[in-house]
């Protein structure tokens, strides 16, 4: 058994699981995994004993129990430093981490009527989603014009901001949201990372994955 366990929600719905689960990947440790089937009774009594805002995702080190994507983003990039979970330069770094709090406590329209669903395809949109998809394309092509010489990601290199933004990535694949040719190309970077198509793939072979459209 390793040192580190996370404990996750459905791969095909829990958005806030996958970006703890791809920072966590990206470190290159060795980890557990635990899916606990939100919405059902045993899934519930789960939580309630070992989550303490029973909600997911947890990362369980040891004894300590983190909760939050974000913290537990922060938690990892301390004990891993070398992985590279946030920019070197100090000021992308700034505004990685302005972009995953951005992620973390706006984006409510997007959440309410676009969730994350990577099983299925050509959603109906409904809902005031159009603020939202403006201000994420926007962010998006401010740090890809700064970062276009440095790689493919947010900041050029992979960073925690690409696991923020990859649940994004999915909904606007699912819900057919049309992109600006800067977007499309970094959207189409993140459904290249070998993380988030292993990601997909556990999200297309989950209990309840025989439907092609729900
Ligand atoms: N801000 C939290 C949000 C966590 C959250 O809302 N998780 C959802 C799943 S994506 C959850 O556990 N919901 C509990 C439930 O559905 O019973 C984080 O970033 O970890």
């Amino acid at each position: 058994m390793a040192d580190l366990l996370l404990l996750i929600g459905s791969k095909n719905h829990s958005s806030w699981s996958v970006r703890a689960w791809l920072a966590l990947r990206q470190t290159g440790a060795v980890f557990d995994e635990e899916v606990i089937p939100l919405g059902t009774l045993p899934g519930q009594f789960a939580l309630a004993q070992r989550s303490p805002t029973r909600k997911v995702p947890v990362l369980m080190h040891g004894d300590l129990a983190i909760w939050d994507s974000l913290a537990i983003t922060e938690y990892l990039a301390e004990i891993f430093p070398e992985a590279g979970l946030w920019p070197r330069d100090r000021a992308a770094r700034a505004l990685a981490r302005s972009a995953c709090a951005e992620m973390h406590s706006g984006f409510d329209a997007l959440r309410t009527y676009m969730p994350m669903d990577v099983r299925a395809s050509k959603l109906e949109r409904t809902g005031d989603v159009g603020a939202d998809i403006k201000r994420i394309q926007t962010l998006w092509r401010q740090f890809r014009e700064r970062h276009e010489h440095e790689g493919p990601y947010l900041f050029g290199a992979w960073s925690a901001a690409d696991a923020a933004f990859a649940p994004v990535v999915s909904r606007f694949l699912t819900y057919d949201v049309e992109l600006d040719s800067v977007c499309r190309s970094y959207a189409d970077a993140v459904l290249r990372w070998p993380a988030v198509i292993e990601w997909f793939e556990a999200a297309r072979a989950e209990p309840g994955a025989d439907s092609s459209n729900e």
